[in-house]
């Protein structure tokens, strides 16, 4: 296998059929299925290499919480039966290695080019294309504009006065370094307890000398409980794929499980003891969140689970009030739940300790370290796991400029517009590849991927077949479709948390539940159903 390219002669062709933006799972796959079709593409990628979220997120303890066999590319059987996993949840560094596995294996390089941020993208309505810029001037004409940017991937840092002053080393998450950090004889500041947070705080623990955890909102987690695949599992789900494939495409997260029947509040308290420690032990998010029918719509039935992992918490941290202080109130599943490995047993540790902000509010950084309201932390090295501007920020960050000069980033400006979260209205020939209004965030991201580049590649030879020149989304339908969004989040106790998923974590931005969380099976049927009327919703046009 080679290593990703440091590409020295940057070769960007003048006019493809398709601009790809991002050379993460969405835009290699795109890459070889729109080649695959005759088609010529370009992709645009920030880094020196492939593999978008798993190229950023180099922290220590990043790793996947959807379990390999599941979390992969299910395109190629070759693929699916050759590639050697190890570990029932890779590490970053492994999954990183299958990225650049299947960019070799598929020959993806010689049409991406790396270190090149896409700034902006301007439709011509007099030759219905896009001429899309790059920071390095490059302009390329492009038939269609397709964002593989990823939801979760325009980093944000806190709004804390003074993190410019910090005379230490800093790092965020969503940035590491390529090179290892050593924190031994370190004292180490971390702000963030999200999935960043839950995964990091425990290998950095081990080697510091001391580390201060700044937690605003505790998390849910579970133990992982990650192990080596064993030899006869590997071969079941090798000779049975094609079925599992079926079944993640049919299930609700991209991930079959057994679907629940009963309520939550149904059932005995010693029942419901027993599921939820089943699920617990299972090490599988999703076990927990599908162990009942109602825990994402009632509030009573939620906090059965939440009082459940409660006291699981209780029963590991051994300080009474530093395990009240990691409970979390909001619904469980409300905000992402985090797989971890021994993230409660950490605060056990006495050189780990706990700041709880909501008590004590974070008031600056400091030249030496962290200032709360109560007291000044001295540190060496500040981690930041303070998470994204979810959903929309890759695709606002770009200049994308459609009909008669509509901008993206003002049209979404009190939340985002999409039809099927893949096309949005005045922006002809652009598609969104798990974008806002799609299941995404809440399903396996492979999944959900795969589904989109197989729609949108479809939909591109719908058109060439008929001649046809521009897709896009009528007003009317984009509106049901938010409408329909919005309604099914309504049903649940989604909004009730301050989430990402809310936009609630960037402050002004517009809080709306932007994932469609109808489940990705019914998802899949809707985006059936359109491309068999012949793209009901969108018009397409000569
Ligand atoms: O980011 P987050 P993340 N002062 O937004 C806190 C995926 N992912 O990078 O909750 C103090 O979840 C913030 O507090 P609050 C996964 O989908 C998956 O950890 O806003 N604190 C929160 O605690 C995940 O959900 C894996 O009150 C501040 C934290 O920073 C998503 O990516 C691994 C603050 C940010 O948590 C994002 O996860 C990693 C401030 N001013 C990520 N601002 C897997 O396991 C923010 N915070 C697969």
């Amino acid at each position: 296998m080679s290593v990703p390219a440091q590409q020295s002669d940057r070769t960007v062709p003048p006019s493809v059929d398709a601009v790809i933006v991002g050379a993460g799972f969405s835009g290699m796959y795109l890459l070889h299925k729109l080649r695959l079709q005759g088609l010529t593409a370009v992709v645009f990628e920030a880094g020196t290499g492939v593999g978008g979220t798993w190229y950023w997120n180099r922290y220590p303890g990043a790793r996947v919480d959807v379990e390999s066999l599941a979390y992969s590319y299910s395109f190629s059987e070759d693929l699916e039966q050759e590639y050697p996993w190890q570990k029932r949840y890779p590490t970053q560094p492994e999954i990183l290695k299958y990225a650049n596995h299947v960019a070799d294996r598929f020959d993806l390089r010689k049409d991406i080019v790396f270190r090149t941020r896409v700034s902006g993208a301007t439709w011509n309505e007099d030759d219905r294309t896009w001429l899309v810029r790059t920071e390095h001037e490059d302009a390329v004409t492009a038939r269609f504009l397709i964002m593989a940017t990823g939801c979760l991937s325009a980093p944000k840092l806190p709004e804390i006065p003074g993190i410019e002053t910090f005379k230490g080393t800093s790092y965020q998450t969503s940035r590491w370094p390529h090179e290892q950090v050593d924190f031994t004889g370190l004292r180490v500041g971390i702000i963030g307890t999200g999935s960043s947070g839950v995964q990091s705080i425990p290998v950095i623990a081990e080697q510091a000398a001391e580390l201060t955890v700044f937690q605003r909102t505790p998390s849910y987690s579970l133990p992982a409980r990650n192990r080596p695949l064993r030899d006869d599992e590997v071969a079941e789900m090798r000779a049975n794929y094609r079925a599992y494939r079926q079944q993640q495409k049919e299930s609700g997260a991209g991930v079959p499980v057994v679907v629940p029947t009963k309520s939550a509040l149904e059932v005995s308290d010693a029942e419901r003891d027993k599921t939820f420690e089943e699920a617990w032990e299972s090490g599988s998010l999703v076990n927990l969140l599908s162990t009942y029918t109602d825990l994402a719509t009632s509030q009573e039935a939620n906090d059965t689970c939440k009082r459940w992992i409660h006291r699981k918490i209780h029963e590991i941290v051994r300080d009474e009030q530093t395990a009240d202080d990691l409970c979390p109130e909001y619904p469980f599943g409300t905000k992402r739940p985090c797989l971890d490995t021994g993230y409660f047993e950490t605060f056990n540790k006495p050189d780990v300790h706990l700041v709880n902000l909501q008590r004590t509010p974070l008031v600056e950084v400091t030249e030496k370290g962290i200032r709360t309201a109560e007291r000044e932390y001295e540190f060496d090295v500040i981690v930041y796991a303070t998470g994204f501007d979810a959903m929309t920020g890759a695709l606002t960050n770009v200049d994308i400029r459609g009909r008669d000069g509509l901008s993206l980033k003002e049209t979404w400006s009190a939340g985002p517009r999409t039809y099927l979260g893949i096309g949005s209205a005045g922006f002809p020939n652009l598609f969104m590849i798990t974008g806002p209004g799609s299941p995404s965030v809440l399903s396996n991201m492979i999944v959900s991927i795969e589904q989109h580049v197989d729609w949108v590649a479809d939909a591109i030879a719908h058109l060439d077949h008929r001649g046809l020149r521009t897709i896009e989304p009528t007003p009317a339908a984009q509106d049901e479709w938010v409408d329909h969004v919005n309604l099914l989040a309504s049903y649940t106790l989604y909004p009730r948390a301050n989430s990402w998923y809310m936009g609630a974590n960037v402050p002004g931005k517009t809080r709306v539940f932007m994932p469609y969380c109808g489940g990705v099976g019914e998802y899949r049927k809707k985006c059936d159903d359109v491309a068999a009327k012949g793209y009901e919703g969108f018009s397409v046009a000569a």
